[in-house]
């Protein structure tokens, strides 16, 4: 392709509404332009890096004899209104309706579509299992679109959903996408790991993991084992029960009596670590939620942080907020601050490391007054302790004994779930066994971020000059750069190259524009293709420069030597190392 015939330019600035690298990149370089908030136009460079993570995603979904549908984006809203899922996401599910106002969705997923389309199509287990994929348009009316394609309304996702006759066939076709998932994130470049994770409003009978590719300005944080392989979601991640040594488990042995002190105004952790001179460890901290209409308080060690989601699903709610303090004092009568798990009129959740204090200090439920010396073991009500926290750096690991826990910050570029009954149950999608009886089939569905990764890959190879695609990914092979369109030699030798390299089939975007060398290789650095053949005054001499964008090598060869090195490069990319 001729750069000077390119269909998108380079900005010397981003907009300033750009806030991360891979976002101001893919704007400047040309690769993506905003239609409006969380809708984007892919470019013809955008396009072709799209469409190869694609190509990969294809070849390793054929590998793993998942088969390739194409559904609708429109869906009826009856077929909502029959899984039930209609009222539950709100806002987010974009909808329209027809000619004869008859109602549709626009796909954010297409559990629904794809379990009605296999309920029609399968009746017997001969036919199972049976995986079915998508590469398709996805709408989801987020409320706040940000970071370009990391979050945006119109996205491209790989969905692939999984029928088994039963469990353990399911376990099987969830293994087979969970290693063509590694395969996948492989072969795009990505660090990444794999890690469990909450399976969420989807549900789900049987286990989830998400795909997190290692980012600083991933909306996720990971907690990893720093020796074995236990990673998980925080929003999932256990800490081990293991008595760290600086907390000797002294719970039975302190008698002192509970205390009512008088704490004026301090309801705050910090405040009362200053007032009373205590660590935050021998704190009480009780907050109070609304888990769907039910008002429950939840006790966790001053230091720790309240997990929701782990709340939220050992009550098995549907939705869980923080109850607002007017909510907590027309409740308990008590302002909040001052609420405690002593006396209090609510259930009460008491975390494990609560638990196990000796003496601790909580709200006395009484405006400016706390106590001090509860004993858990002996004055609370402990019929519900769980894990309720947020793992912190440096726990215990939950699965070995001697790891300790490390944060990474991700963005979820993948995500696998076990689903068992919960759609096929709904929607009907049943076989008939080999004694002719009717069972329910048993589903995984396998969500992969195509979009999305190239961002995500962009947060992970880029420099201060621009961007630095993996070659499996790149927009083309080569950037062949023309030093000056004035010089007869420079110009013949690169229009031969040219035709030379694409004769063999290498992709060339060529920079045959009449602009400054200098502006030509701050472009190049920019747009980002890994290697660069620069026809400048070695040209007379058979001579090229080859430089490799993402060392900065550069080195003097012959045109020949240039053409045999992308054949030889070309073979390896086929054979998709
Ligand atoms: C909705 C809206 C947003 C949603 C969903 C439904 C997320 C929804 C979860 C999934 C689960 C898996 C198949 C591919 C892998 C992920 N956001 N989810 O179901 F109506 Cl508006 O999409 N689906």
């Amino acid at each position: 392709m001729r750069q000077s015939q390119l269909a998108s330019s380079t900005l010397r600035e981003s907009p300033a509404d750009a806030e991360v690298a891979s976002h101001q990149l893919m704007l400047r370089a040309g690769y993506i332009r905003q239609l409006a908030a969380g809708i984007y136009t892919y470019l013809p460079l955008g396009r072709r890096v799209l469409r190869k993570i694609e190509q990969i995603v294809r070849e390793e979904m054929d590998a793993a004899d998942a088969q390739e549908v194409l559904m609708p984006t429109l869906q009826p809203a009856e077929l909502w209104k029959e899984s039930g899922r209609y009222g539950v996401y709100g806002p987010e599910l974009m909808r329209l309706q027809d000619r004869h106002e008859r109602e549709f969705a626009l796909g954010p997923t297409h559990e629904e579509v794809i379990t009605t389309l296999v309920r029609g199509e399968i009746s017997s287990y001969r036919k199972l299992p049976v995986t079915l994929y998508q590469i398709q348009t996805k709408f989801r009316d987020e409320r706040r679109p940000r970071f370009g394609l990391l979050r945006g309304r119109e996205f491209l996702m790989k969905d692939a959903y999984s029928f088994d006759a039963d469990w353990e066939g399911l376990d099987r076709s969830y293994k087979r996408m969970y290693d063509a998932y590694h395969r996948i994130f492989q072969r795009c470049g990505l660090a990444f790991r794999a890690v469990e994770a909450d399976a969420g409003a989807i549900g789900g009978e049987g286990g989830t993991h998400e795909f997190m590719a290692l980012a600083e300005i991933g909306e996720d944080t990971i907690a990893a084992c720093d020796c074995c392989q236990y990673a998980a979601n925080l929003e999932k991640a256990e800490s081990s029960e293991k008595i760290e040594e600086h907390g000797a488990d002294t719970a039975s042995s302190t008698e002192a009596s509970i205390e009512k002190v008088y704490t004026p105004d301090v309801r705050t952790i910090e405040q009362l670590v200053q007032s009373l001179c205590v660590p935050a460890t021998d704190i009480m901290k009780t907050v109070v939620f609304m888990a769907d209409e039910q008002a429950v308080a939840v006790v966790v060690r001053g230091d720790h942080e309240i997990n929701e989601i782990k709340v939220k699903n050992a009550l098995g709610a549907e939705n869980i907020a923080i109850a607002d303090s007017e909510t907590v004092a027309r409740l308990t009568g008590v302002p909040v601050g001052f609420v405690g798990p002593y006396g209090l009129s609510l259930p009460v959740l008491i975390d494990r490391e609560v638990a196990r204090m000796a003496a601790g200090i909580a709200g006395a439920n009484e405006a400016d007054h706390h106590y001090r010396h509860l004993n858990p073991q002996r004055d609370l009500d402990l019929t519900r302790v769980g894990d309720y926290r947020n793992a912190a750096e440096g726990d215990g690991c939950p699965r070995c004994s001697e790891g300790k826990l490390k944060f990474f910050r991700g963005i979820e570029v993948g995500h696998v779930f076990k689903l068992g009954t919960k759609y096929s149950e709904k929607l009907n999608a049943s076989y008939l066994d080999a004694s002719g009886r009717s069972q329910t089939m048993i589903m995984g569905c396998y969500g992969i971020g195509v979009s999305r990764i190239m961002s995500a890959i962009l947060e992970q190879h880029h420099d201060g000059n621009g961007i630095i695609w993996p070659a499996s990914i790149a927009p083309y092979q080569a950037h062949l750069v023309l030093v000056s369109t004035k010089d007869e030699v420079q110009q013949q030798t690169a229009e031969e190259l040219y035709s030379g390299l694409r004769s063999r089939g290498i992709e060339v975007l060529f920079d045959d524009r009449d602009e400054r060398p200098g502006v030509k290789f701050k472009d190049a650095d920019l747009i980002g293709i890994p290697v660069r053949i620069v026809v400048g005054k070695d040209a007379e001499a058979g001579k090229v420069e080859w430089v490799e964008r993402r060392s900065g090598n550069k080195e003097t060869i012959a045109i020949e030597e240039a053409v045999a090195r992308f054949s030889a490069l070309r073979n390896d990319l086929s054979a998709g190392v």
